[in-house]
């Protein structure tokens, strides 16, 4: 495939889009879903997801547990038991978070989808600003930025990680974007389905904002706040997944 240079991807709106109504009616939100990567998350799942459920734009949850080791498992079972509107995927060996965002994708039905940590670093309430940017915007790709909203307890090593995976990805792929590893990325899940995916770790955010602007859709970003855990909290990236994650928006440059 030739690819055209990154300052000259054109950007398109979404293919899906509607035409607006001639009706000072505001328009309808999309449906939203929740897709929640788990591996070994029982301190913090129960919190999350009632917090993620209390928010009024959520319209499906789907968690996928990473075949944990530490009760995940078990509360998901319960909490699905308590609620059967949440969809729950086991996986039956450990396999990554990407892989664990590909196989929620698989299972959400909504017109829009989100990935949401199963830790407390992001705030849910803050994804009815994203959707409301989307649907201002009409945008088929909105990510929450941490760096124009607020940052508490990054450490060095990951803040330069995510600068330089920033400048990549506006030099590769001219995204002109202020944070390319957030985790709060949203998509109409149209988008998603239109290209291969095959991130297994944390290659999943590189890849998708590779393809993504390679298809020509605009990156919008809304500010949002975030507070880091530390490993001892539970964080399981590591300084090798950062490198993998830069190789990874090289290696999308040149192929798909
Ligand atoms: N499915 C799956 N999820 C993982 C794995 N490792 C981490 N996660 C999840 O990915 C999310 C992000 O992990 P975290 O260590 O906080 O990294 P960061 O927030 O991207 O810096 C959490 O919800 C984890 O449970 C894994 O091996 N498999
Ligand atoms: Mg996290």
């Amino acid at each position: 495939m030739k690819l055209l240079p990154a300052q000259k991807i054109k950007e398109t709106s979404d293919p899906l889009r509607t035409t607006p109504a001639a009706t000072t009616a505001p328009p309808m939100m999309p449906t939203l879903a929740v897709i929640i990567p788990a591996y070994n998350e029982h301190k913090t799942l129960r919190e999350i997801l009632d917090t993620v459920r209390a928010v009024p734009v959520v319209t499906e949850i789907v968690v996928v547990d990473d075949c944990s080791t530490d009760g995940t498992a078990d509360l998901l079972r319960a909490m699905a038991r308590e609620d059967p509107a949440l969809k729950v995927v086991y996986h039956d060996r450990n396999q990554g978070k990407g892989a664990a965002i590909i196989t929620g994708l698989k299972h959400a039905a909504s017109e829009v989808v989100v990935i949401q940590d199963a830790d407390l670093e992001y705030e849910p309430n803050q994804l009815t600003e994203l959707l409301a940017e989307m649907q201002r915007q009409n945008a088929s790709v909105v990510y929450g930025s941490r760096f124009r909203g607020t940052l508490q307890g990054m450490r060095l090593p990951n803040l330069l990680a995510n600068k330089i995976l920033t400048f990549l990805a506006n030099v590769l792929f001219g995204a002109r974007i202020s944070d390319e590893a957030t985790c709060y990325k949203m998509f109409r899940r149209s988008v998603l389905l239109e290209m291969p995916l095959r991130a297994r770790r944390f290659d999943f955010c590189p890849e998708v904002t590779a393809k993504v602007r390679k298809r020509g859709h605009r990156i919008y970003e809304v500010p949002i706040s975030y507070r880091a855990r530390t490993a001892a909290e539970g964080k399981k990236i590591r300084w090798t997944d950062g490198v993998d994650a830069i190789w990874a928006l090289i290696k999308y440059r040149f192929r798909d």
